[in-house]
């Protein structure tokens, strides 16, 4: 079974793109521990407790040779919310509009593993992750030449965009590697411009506590009060600094059932959201992305947007 075979498959299972990086503790992986070190994680406990093995994933998997990284294609028809300047809608990012993609991702990862089990002519050690494991997908996925790691942080292919979900398969098995990705940001500033919030501090360096995907996903509890006017209509997550990168000016779009918007979720203004019952919400929550905030978080965020929207309107 050659690294040919697997990328082979890997496409005929529906991935859009695959490479393979060595298993090994690349230079980008120490600015990890001065991200931290600087407050950046904010509440993000967990990322302070991996620290150690997020160094390297061969303190995941001692016997690692190889980082099989897949992406695939979340892009749907639908505007950006750049694109819409109604203040009373909703926005919710991309990549939760559909089914949860660690299922998903997850069960298509399980399966490519299984068909190189049966291929492999001896027996390998490998892990599965789907942004569940202490790893460092961007830098894993720059070294497999899937794409460069933008100056938003977020990994971009130079056709696909960055619409994309990385997975993982951490493997024993000596295989043939791909070229890491080459930067292709250039003197582009575009993103660090448009974040409402400041949160991309330099580039390629994101202030978590700052960052609306942050504080409407993962952090609980109160969000801080001189933030919430930047908050704006967003109620889950944030896509601005990918919206406004060029190379996700002609992105692809799948046609994956999987990552269709749910009707709970498209066009759906904050009035609305803030009608349903706990009933309703719950039911919608299933087996999607958005269920990590469970429908108190969701409420949490609605409230500040609605009270951004009541400002918006008495502007106007
Ligand atoms: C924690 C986390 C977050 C945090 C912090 C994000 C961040 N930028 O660090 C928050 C909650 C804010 C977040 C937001 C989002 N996330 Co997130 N998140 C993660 C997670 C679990 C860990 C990332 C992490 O460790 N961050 C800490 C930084 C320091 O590490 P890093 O991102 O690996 O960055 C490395 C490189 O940038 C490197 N580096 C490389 N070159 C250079 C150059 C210089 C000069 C410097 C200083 C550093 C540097 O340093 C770091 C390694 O030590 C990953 C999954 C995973 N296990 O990797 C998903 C992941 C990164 N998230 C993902 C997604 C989709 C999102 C959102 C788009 C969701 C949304 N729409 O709201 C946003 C994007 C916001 C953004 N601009 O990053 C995808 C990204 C896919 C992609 N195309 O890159 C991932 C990979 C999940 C997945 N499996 O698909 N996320
Ligand atoms: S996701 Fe939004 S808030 Fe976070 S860095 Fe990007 S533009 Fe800024
Ligand atoms: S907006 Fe410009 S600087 Fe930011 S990630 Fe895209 S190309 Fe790079």
């Amino acid at each position: 079974m050659t690294a040919s075979d697997i990328k082979a498959q890997a496409k005929q299972l529906g991935f859009n793109a695959c490479g393979i990086a060595p298993a090994a503790a690349h230079p980008e992986l120490a600015f990890f521990r001065e991200w931290l070190d600087r407050g950046y994680a904010g509440e993000m406990a967990y990322l302070n407790r991996s620290a150690d093995r997020r160094a390297d994933v061969r303190q995941v998997l001692p016997t690692a040779r190889s980082v099989i990284v897949t992406a695939t294609n979340y892009n749907t028809d639908r505007p950006y919310s750049t694109e819409i300047a109604d203040p009373t809608r909703a926005r919710i990012a991309r990549y939760a509009w559909g089914d949860d993609y660690h299922d998903v991702v997850g069960a298509r990862m399980n399966t490519l593993l299984d068909w190189m089990r049966a291929r492999s002519a001896e027996p390998f050690d490998a892990r599965v992750y789907v942004d569940t494991g202490p790893v460092q997908e961007r830098v894993y996925a720059q070294h497999a030449g899937i794409g460069w790691i933008g100056k938003n942080t977020c990994v971009i292919h130079p056709e696909i965009g960055s619409w994309i979900f990385l997975a993982e398969i951490i493997c024993s098995l000596p295989l043939d590697v791909d070229a890491p990705a080459l930067d292709r940001c250039g003197t582009c500033t575009l993103c660090l411009e448009a974040c409402p919030t400041q949160a991309i501090v330099a580039p390629c360096v994101l202030d978590s506590s700052r960052c609306i995907s942050y504080l409407t996903i993962e952090k609980r509890g109160e969000i801080p009060a001189p933030l919430h006017e930047a908050l704006g209509s967003h109620v889950y997550g944030c896509d601005v600094c990918q919206e406004v990168c060029p190379w996700n000016a002609v992105a692809p779009r799948s046609q994956d059932p999987a990552w269709q918007p749910r009707a709970a979720w498209d066009h759906v203004s904050l009035l609305t959201l803030a009608r349903r019952t706990d009933d309703e919400l719950a039911g919608a929550l299933c087996e999607s992305s958005m269920r990590r905030t469970k429908a108190q978080g969701l409420r949490r965020n609605v409230a500040i947007a609605l009270a951004n929207a009541e400002t918006a309107e008495r502007r106007l």
